[in-house]
């Protein structure tokens, strides 16, 4: 091998680094990320801080008012559970009779107001495992997107095959032949994981069912911050990411809607955040 034929080989093997690393970047990355499972069954993958962009830009199509775009910082990395809870982690840990027709254990448990996710998520403090709470929007947002800033974490739009949405009979039925299709329940939520996971190995957070956030519902800042929590008091709690019953919009990675923290609905449940020591 002369020179030149030596310089093109190193050439082209640079060119198969770079372009092997553009390629599995994240994906590589998601596989790196630490996760952990707890006494519950519950999977949390720790996500790292950093900062990123909250809201959407306004060219966004079906962007509400209220997703005004400001930058966020959090400085503390954090576990998110992979899933949603599911009706057995709930079951397990509450040890009583919350709901009479139970279909699968693997379902998103829902018709759970915020005042009874505090009730659970004290039940799992005192198991001494660790400090558990609920997700802050922001907190959400961030492990929502998963580094994209597109309106989905994969990209401008998403179809039946990428998660859980417009699944319902009498209203939004673009997604029910799909599901149909492939065994999932009709007019309601699938088993976790029944989709695929975004780039940091979590599971539907677009669709599925709507999710409970930490935060009272207010309007965001327009100036960069760190860490936040919210506005310090309101009427209604911050819920996340669609779900089954309404079409794709409702699911973008910056759509916001709220409840009333005693509201419960079989379209509503969480996902629970574990404090990184
Ligand atoms: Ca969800
Ligand atoms: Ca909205």
């Amino acid at each position: 091998m002369n020179m030149v034929q030596k310089r093109h080989l190193i050439w082209i093997i640079m060119c198969v680094v770079a372009f092997s690393f553009a390629v599995m970047g994240p994906k590589a990355a998601a596989s790196q990320l630490k996760t952990i499972q707890n006494s519950m069954g519950m999977t949390f993958v720790l996500v790292p801080a950093g900062t990123f962009l909250m809201g959407s830009p306004e060219d966004e199509p079906f962007r509400n008012k209220d997703e005004v775009l400001h930058k966020v910082t959090l400085t503390k990395p954090f576990y998110i559970q992979t899933t949603e809870v599911t009706e057995a982690q709930w079951n397990a840990l509450m040890g009583r009779k919350w709901f009479s027709r139970r279909r699968s254990g693997n379902l998103p448990v829902v018709k759970i107001s915020w005042y009874d996710c505090m009730e659970f998520l004290e039940k799992l403090n005192r198991l001494g495992e660790g400090r558990y709470r609920l997700p802050t929007e922001a907190e959400w947002e961030y492990a929502c997107r998963a580094g994209s800033q597109a309106a989905y974490t994969w990209g401008k739009t998403i179809d039946c095959t990428q998660a859980m949405f417009a699944n319902n009979s009498s209203d939004s039925r673009d997604c029910l032949d799909y599901a149909t299709k492939r065994d999932l329940p009709m007019d309601g939520p699938a088993p976790v994981k029944s989709y695929p996971p975004n780039d940091w190995g979590i599971f539907d957070m677009h669709g599925n069912v709507w999710e409970w956030c930490l935060d009272w519902y207010g309007a965001y800042p327009s100036d960069s911050v760190t860490d936040p929590k919210g506005t310090p008091s309101g009427s209604q709690k911050v819920r996340r990411g669609g779900s089954w019953f309404k079409g794709a919009s409702l699911c973008r990675s910056a759509n916001r809607n709220f409840g009333h923290p005693a509201s419960r609905y079989a379209t509503l449940g969480f996902r629970v955040v574990r404090e990184a020591e």
